[in-house]
């Protein structure tokens, strides 16, 4: 960080792979679908005290309005304007939450639509979400303005003008996504609408985008549009921050585009990252927790500084993207609160915690058949409010996983354990393994069919911990498991194989 800090002060090097999280503040959350009016207040009331670093939000910008199916989720990704109106809220409720979240030190970050406009299918009218009028046909977006001239017709070589071959790196990048309307960014025409909506939202103080679809776009013209951006709004940030960047760009190896093609914007998600660590948790294809010994570079990931990483997302929670059925979501919630708990605990990449809402799934073949339903909402098409329960869980179809004891109590792990080094690792040669954190962390799983007995190495000071999975520490006692280690740094683990959630976790913040 050091050299590029020198060459942020002559103005050359670009700091977009810095998250600009508060300091001590490690993770975001993807509070997926949810309303502007609902996250500010969750910034006040939860991300906040309990540390969290940051919001992704879904698409602000006005999108088509489809009906067949009814309102999908999938529509805020076939954009009409850069107007800030969306099933989220208006403009007015958008300045609120990023003033109010910025407030309280948790930052938001924009998923960017920028690649495309909506799909050739969308027809023409004002059923969009600002009421804009739009033609799809005649790719005319009056309330851009973008007209013909702006997209990639005559630039794809394939039959249908989609994407028919992703070995074909142009077409991957000059013909459409599902027929979505391909922008063409090489003009400084098109550059220069989407820059401006990104600074539109940079002046609102919003702390970074992820680049939706990057994959779709030649890196030389995401380069291009970014180089036009403004630095961060010095309300909240200092002087010369950078907007945090991170680019979605599957590749699970295989295609001719690599997740670091893109490095020069910016940091890409790995999406290996989920669909390897789902494998190994649900222990298929002989994968074991033991080999997660080199986790991170060791497994062919991209470098740490790089990478985004998740255990699963908003597409491939339900099958859409990449990382097939052994992506572990909220459905699987015993594995998947291990998984969520090894990453944060992990230091491999920056962490973002997956929130979503519950839908009617109906497997038909195989294929969830309702993988389209949106977010729970009313009668009249808008969607509902997050109702928090007594006991702090969310009502109205949110799952909130982020409010799950165990993955809170993890970002806090994560915050705490932050610049310590992977440390101490033990293993059983199969699914029982521990792992430290320095001298500030200590975290144990057993996932094998077997109990767990162990005595091992923590490296933390003497003292008495609560474990914050089966519990956590409330005032002066623990309300879970209490874990003894001794002067030598030494500590016994006792997990079942039964237990609600075979995992144990102890920090520096939660010692008696
Ligand atoms: C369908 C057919 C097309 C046909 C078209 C027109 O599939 O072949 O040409 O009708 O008749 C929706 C529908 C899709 C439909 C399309 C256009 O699901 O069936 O095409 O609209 O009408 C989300 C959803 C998509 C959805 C899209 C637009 O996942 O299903 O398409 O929004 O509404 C690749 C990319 C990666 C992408 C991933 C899903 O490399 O970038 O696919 N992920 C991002 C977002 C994702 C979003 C998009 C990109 C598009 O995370 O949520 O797709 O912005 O891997
Ligand atoms: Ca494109």
């Amino acid at each position: 960080m050091g050299i590029c800090f020198l060459l942020l002060i002559v103005g050359v090097c670009w700091a977009q792979y810095d998250p600009n999280t508060e300091a001590g503040r490690t993770s975001i959350v993807h509070l997926f679908e949810w309303r502007w009016v609902d996250i500010a207040l969750e910034c006040e009331r939860y991300l906040a005290p309990n540390g969290f670093g940051g919001v992704q939000i879904s698409p602000p910008n006005e999108n088509v309005i489809v009906t067949d199916p009814w309102q999908p989720w999938w529509e805020r990704y076939q954009p009409i304007s850069y107007k800030l109106c969306s099933r989220s809220g208006n403009e007015t409720e958008f300045r609120d939450m990023v003033t109010r979240c910025n407030n309280v030190g948790v930052h938001i970050y924009v998923d960017a639509v920028i690649n495309h406009m909506c799909g050739t299918n969308a027809g023409a009218g004002d059923h969009a979400t600002c009421g804009s009028y739009f033609n799809a046909k005649t790719e005319d977006f009056p309330a851009v303005p973008y007209s013909g001239w702006d997209f990639n017709d005559g630039k794809c070589k394939s039959r249908s003008g989609d994407i028919e071959n992703y070995h074909d790196i142009s077409q991957v990048r000059d013909c459409r996504l599902v027929s979505l309307l391909d922008l063409a960014l090489e003009k400084d025409y098109v550059r220069s609408k989407v820059a401006e909506y990104m600074n539109y939202l940079i002046d609102i103080g919003v702390a970074g985008f992820r680049i939706d679809a990057a994959k779709h776009m030649w890196p030389g013209d995401v380069k291009a549009i970014l180089d036009k951006l403004k630095d961060l709004n010095t309300k909240w940030f200092s002087a010369g921050a950078k907007p945090f960047i991170y680019q979605e760009v599957i590749d699970l190896g295989g295609e001719p585009i690599k997740g670091s093609d893109y490095f020069g914007n910016g940091r890409v998600t790995e999406f290996k990252y989920g669909a390897k660590l789902g494998t190994v948790i649900r222990k298929w294809n002989g994968e074991k927790m033991a080999y997660l010994k080199n986790w991170g570079e060791g497994w062919g990931f991209v470098p740490s500084d790089r990478a985004l990483v998740f255990v699963d997302n908003h597409d491939n929670q339900r099958g859409h993207g990449a990382g097939g059925a052994s992506i572990l979501t909220f459905w699987d919630s015993r594995l998947y609160k291990m998984a969520v708990g090894f990453m944060l605990a992990h230091p491999y990449g920056f962490t973002r915690v997956m929130s979503s809402f519950r839908w009617p799934r109906s497997f038909v073949n195989g294929r969830d058949v309702n993988d389209w339903v949106g977010p729970p909402s009313n009668s009249d098409g808008s969607t509902k409010p997050v109702a928090i329960n007594a006991d702090t869980t969310c009502g109205n179809d949110w799952v909130c996983e982020h409010r799950w004891r165990q993955i809170k109590n993890m970002v806090i792990f994560r915050n705490v354990v932050d610049g310590q080094p992977f440390s101490n690792w033990w293993d059983n040669g199969s699914n029982q393994v521990a792992f430290g954190r320095g001298s500030k962390g200590f975290i144990v799983f057993n996932n094998d069919d077997w109990n767990m007995n162990v005595n091992v190495q923590t490296g933390l000071p003497a003292g008495t911990y609560c474990d914050v999975i089966s519990g956590q520490k409330e005032d002066d006692r623990c309300t879970g498991k209490e874990v003894h280690v001794s002067g030598d740094g030494m500590a016994n683990f006792q997990i079942s194989n039964n237990a609600e959630d075979p995992f144990v976790a102890i920090h520096v913040n939660a010692k008696l």
